[in-house]
């Protein structure tokens, strides 16, 4: 059995659980937070970073490598066309979301969503990265309906949970939705991938748990 380890808040957590979910994989979830890390985490993912698996064989992080592990271990359903180019294609695809999306946005989080400040100068940086960033996207975003095509693949699991915070994070630091200003028409996409079984659970355990998170904060804050 698979144990998924990290938390529901987590984009690339739940990438990886609902690549679990689509693939009908049997697994179980631990609750693994970020932030100092016991020796036995810490072999498991060696920055610290969640998500990671535990499988019978061992250990393994970085969750595109961990969704590679599942397409080659379980094989059906496909999240990933057989042939080399179209495999090719989906890898491209979440590349960019991940690397040229994700984690350039990944630094206005700690403003956007965390009660921290981010520099003005690393804004307007960030924003001009992003804009470049998002409209190189556009060029290979499919949206047919799928980001890759007309067929459901790994590249959805990856934009179904890292566009929203694209969106969200730039709209709360600079008062404009890039990825809509720059003519992505992601909501409708979300919407329909949002009515898959899978991304409907990881949506629902993502809102539980912020949540729990907020009503902790407000518990703590209530303690004095
Ligand atoms: N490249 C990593 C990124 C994972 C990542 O950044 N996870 C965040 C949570 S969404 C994290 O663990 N942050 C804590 C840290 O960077 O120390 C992957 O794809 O697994």
């Amino acid at each position: 059995m698979i144990t998924l380890c990290g938390f529901a808040v987590s984009n690339y957590y739940n990438k990886v659980k609902m690549v679990l979910l689509e693939k009908g994989i049997p697994f179980h979830e631990e609750y693994v937070a970020t932030g100092p890390k016991d020796e036995a985490t810490l072999n498991a993912s060696p920055l610290g970073k969640v998500p990671f698996i535990r499988t019978p064989q061992g250990t393994l992080c970085e969750s595109e490598v961990i969704v590679e592990y599942l397409e080659a271990a379980y094989p059906s359903p496909a999240l990933v066309p057989a042939d080399p180019w179209g495999a090719a294609k989906v890898r491209e695809l979440t590349t960019f979301i991940e690397l040229h999306l994700e984690l350039v946005v990944r630094e206005l989080y700690p403003q956007a969503f965390f009660g921290g400040t981010v520099s003005e100068s690393n804004q307007t940086r960030v924003r001009k990265l992003l804009e470049k960033n998002i409209t190189a996207f556009k060029r290979l975003a499919q949206f047919k309906p799928y980001v890759a095509g007309d067929t459901f693949t790994s590249a959805d699991c990856a934009a179904f949970v890292s566009l929203p915070l694209v969106s969200m994070a730039s709209k709360t630091i600079y008062g404009v939705d890039l990825l809509s200003e720059a003519g992505v028409d992601w909501k409708p996409y979300i919407k329909l991938v949002g009515e898959r079984p899978s991304a409907a659970r990881v949506s629902a355990d993502r809102k539980a748990a912020q949540e729990a998170q907020i009503a902790a904060i407000k518990a703590k804050a209530a303690q004095g």
